[in-house]
């Protein structure tokens, strides 16, 4: 079954990629955008076609809707994934598709446009009987009202920006003298940030985990979802390891949750593949959002569940019914991803663009790397720092743990800092292991001492890499890596 001839993939890097190499197995024919200093990177020689888009700067390139949609025309695709990041959310971007003929592989524009807006989610999921945090109803109309409100739930209270994401406007509140100030500052950043200043209030939980179902919905609105993933290890609201199902899922509360989430998916009259996001604490948990677009961390739930989600998107955009049930999708074992981002973790994780000097991807058993870098590649400094994406798939979660040390250890990336050693750290935590993790995770004491050691470790290894490699030892580098990780391994 091909569904399309061909699809323009308004995207760049792994996800491009990615989106390509469904193509590829489906006999499709696949478009690539770049930008001026993406003039050679791999998803333009992945593709059968590539057409430059514009300078670096997104606006000027892969958020340059008009112009894709030329693009788009110009070489007869029939259909537009727009990965994530970038137009994937982008409401206006899916309305232009749908106007112009062009298949948008993804949710409709209204579900995306219904989805964006926090309070209008959050309020819709509630008479729906899904559980949402206590707070205001849709947005603060007065300081005495969110006083009111925060008085009856109880503080700490979090004031969020309706438009928001990324936690851009979010702040906490400890008592009512802080309210007003965090009001007024918070309706000032979401003006800027997203021209529009509405905000809302609700009980702030402490230390909650986040937890998410990947969903799948058919055009005739049959909903089903892929189970869960725990999403808590990020920082600055970047997500950094994530793993499928979520370590402390039982039977009773995936049941509960996993029904919330369909519902979810259902009240927004959704279509195509779906994130239903959730915060999790003390037993219970509550709606935060719904994600309209393929996510990064996809790839746990395909090692898990042995489904593509790739080519399930394709074929829902093509007016496809769901070709399983629900009953049909089973967990397998245990996945783990670790985000490998060109970012320096000595040196609060500033972003560190650059040429890759050595380049080794690990592989074996329960390993898949998804990632857009080669040797002698030139990571850009006007896109994300994400350069790679390292999943572990084990019988068990320990098994996945295991591996992924052991393919950590075989990584080899010269010439550019990255969070490696960082992810080193973590798969060595005791509370890691324990399956004791939450959003703040990182900044907890135990793993911040921890991580301080892996890194100063991590310049002994590369400067070990480095004699090697002047010498032109390059397999006795790559060994003197891998034995620098393996002495260490545990401590
Ligand atoms: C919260 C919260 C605690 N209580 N809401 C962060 C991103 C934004 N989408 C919502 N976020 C949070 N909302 C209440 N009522 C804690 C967070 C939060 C968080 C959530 C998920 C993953 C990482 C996080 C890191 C810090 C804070």
């Amino acid at each position: 079954m091909k569904y399309f001839d061909k699809i323009l993939i308004a995207n760049r890097g792994e996800i491009a990629i990615r989106v390509m190499r469904a193509c590829r197995e489906l006999g499709i024919e696949t478009v690539a955008l770049y930008s001026d200093p993406d003039k050679n990177a791999l998803h333009v020689k992945y593709a059968d076609e590539a057409f430059l888009v514009g300078e670096a700067h997104p606006k000027k390139s892969y958020l340059n809707r008009e112009r894709i949609v030329d693009i788009a025309h110009k070489s007869s695709a029939d259909a537009i994934h727009p990965g994530y990041g970038f137009l994937a959310e982008n409401s206006l971007f899916a309305k232009l598709c749908e106007d112009e003929g062009l298949v948008f592989i993804g949710p409709s524009s209204k579900t995306i446009e219904a989805m964006g807006s926090k309070i209008g989610s959050k309020r819709m999921m509630k008479s729906a009987g899904v559980p949402v945090l206590p707070g205001t109803e849709g947005g603060v109309s007065s300081v005495e009202d969110a006083k009111d409100v925060a008085a009856e739930v109880g503080y700490p209270v979090i004031v969020k920006a309706s438009a928001g994401g990324g936690g851009i406007g979010m702040q906490i509140v400890e008592d009512e003298a802080g309210l007003l100030e965090a009001i007024d500052k918070g309706m000032r950043i979401a003006e800027s940030a997203f021209g529009d200043a509405t905000i809302f209030v609700e009980k702030y939980l402490t230390k909650p985990r986040h937890i998410e179902f990947q969903i799948l919905a058919d055009a005739k609105g049959r909903t089903i979802h892929l189970y869960d993933r725990e999403c808590s290890i990020q920082r600055r609201h970047q997500k950094l390891v994530e793993e499928a199902p979520c370590p402390i899922m039982t039977p009773e509360l995936r049941e509960r949750m996993s029904e919330s989430a369909v519902t979810v998916a259902q009240t927004a009259g959704y279509s195509n593949a779906g994130t239903v996001e959730f915060l999790y604490a003390d037993g219970e948990y509550y709606f935060m959002e719904m994600n309209t677009r393929l996510q990064v961390e996809h790839t746990i739930t395909e090692l898990i569940t042995g489904i593509d989600i790739v080519k399930q998107q394709i074929a829902i955009a093509a007016g496809e019914d769901l070709a399983f049930e629900q009953d049909d999708v089973r967990i397998r074992g245990h996945a783990i991803e670790c985000r490998i981002n060109a970012e320096d973790p000595l040196n609060d994780f500033a972003s560190d663009p650059g040429k890759i000097l050595r380049y080794r991807s690990p592989g074996g058993p329960g390993i898949r790397v998804d990632s857009g870098i080669h040797m002698g590649y030139n990571i850009p400094a006007h896109y994300d720092s994400m350069i790679s994406k390292l999943c572990a798939w084990g019988m068990d979660r320990i098994e996945a743990i295991q591996r992924m040390r052991r393919a950590i250890y075989e990584y080899v990336i010269m010439g550019v800092k990255t969070t490696l050693p960082l992810h080193h750290a973590i798969m060595n935590n005791s509370h890691f292991v324990a399956g004791d993790t939450h959003t703040h995770f990182l900044k907890e004491e135990h793993i911040a001492r921890n991580l301080r050691r892996y890194l100063l470790e991590e310049e002994t290894r590369m400067a070990t890499l480095a004699e090697s490699l002047r010498q032109g030892k390059e397999i006795a580098a790559i060994a003197a890596a891998v034995n620098v990780y393996m002495k260490n391994a545990g401590k």
